[in-house]
């Protein structure tokens, strides 16, 4: 017969309360904010947290995934094209070749190894958790995000104003797919101006979202799909390989920024 430890009531909570806040306590600076936890996002932040940078993912759902769980058209199978198919086997995802240079996949286990992958790697996860703003800094160089939980915006505003916390970091990586809501923040203020996503055509916009990929105003970077909306490139439908690349290559380009910052930060707060 099973028996378990006699701990009751007041000592979950406290496990849950006391670990929430030594999680937060931590996050509340860290080097990288990914906004978004969907393949690119997830891929980003599993090449950064293998080499020791602090990683924090911000998702507004409750779960992480973003649309990898499904390929499109509610079918939950997801296709990658060559060379991504070498991204699957490195993650331990099973695939196989439909036509040449095209892979198919189960989606619940290509998300759900994906996400493992950068569980494992050490990326901290703040879900349920939207970005509402950003911190900028001097000449509007982005340090952080300002978030709040999901559900406080459908909040009537007459039963309870909820103000939202921020959080610092060196870069930002703005990986909120069509959106591109991190970018989107600066257009609010005049920063920054999205083209929008262009009409589909697969074998163009995967190679153009990856090029693309990178630095887009200081401190902030973007990744998968916002970057044919901040670029307005094709979108590319149902095939992920894009953005899994895409997210390879904007933690190249964080790891770049972060290794040319510190004089940088250090000399503007002089
Ligand atoms: O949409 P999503 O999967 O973006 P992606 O990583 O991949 C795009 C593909 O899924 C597909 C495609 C190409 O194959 O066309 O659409 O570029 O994941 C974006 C994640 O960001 C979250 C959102 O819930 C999703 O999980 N997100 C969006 N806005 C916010 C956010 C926000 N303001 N705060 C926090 N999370």
């Amino acid at each position: 017969m099973v028996k378990f430890s006699p701990v009751g009531e007041k000592e979950v909570t406290r496990a849950l309360i006391e670990g929430f806040a030594k999680h937060y306590a931590r996050l509340a600076e860290c080097d990288v904010i990914i906004v978004g936890g969907g393949p690119s996002g997830l891929a980003c932040g599993r090449e950064l947290a293998r080499k020791g940078v602090r990683t924090l993912v911000v998702e507004r759902n409750n779960f992480l995934g973003g649309g990898f769980w499904i390929g499109g058209y509610l079918i939950n199978k997801v296709t990658v094209r060559a060379p991504a198919q070498e991204y699957l086997q490195e993650i331990g995802v099973p695939h196989e070749e439909v036509t040449e240079g095209l892979y198919v996949a189960d989606g619940p286990h290509a998300c759900s190894k994906l996400i493992a992958a950068a569980c494992d790697a050490g990326v901290k996860f703040a879900t349920i958790t939207k970005l509402e703003d950003l911190v900028l800094r001097e000449n509007n160089r982005v340090a952080g995000a300002v978030i709040n939980w999901t559900p406080v915006e459908a909040m009537p505003h007459n039963i309870t104003c909820v103000d939202p916390v921020a959080l610092e970091s060196k870069v930002l990586v703005d990986a909120t797919g069509h959106d591109a809501a991190a970018v989107g923040k600066l257009e609010e203020r005049g920063l920054f101006k999205r083209k929008g996503f262009g009409a589909m055509w697969v074998e163009k916009s995967e190679d153009l979202v990856v090029e693309h990929t990178g630095e887009v105003h200081p401190g902030l970077v973007v990744t998968g799909m916002a970057v044919s909306t901040v670029f307005g490139l094709p979108r590319m439908g149902p095939t992920f390989g894009a953005m899994l690349l895409s997210g390879v290559k904007a933690a190249e380009e964080v790891l770049r920024i972060l290794k040319s910052q510190p004089a940088q930060v250090v000399a503007a707060r002089a």
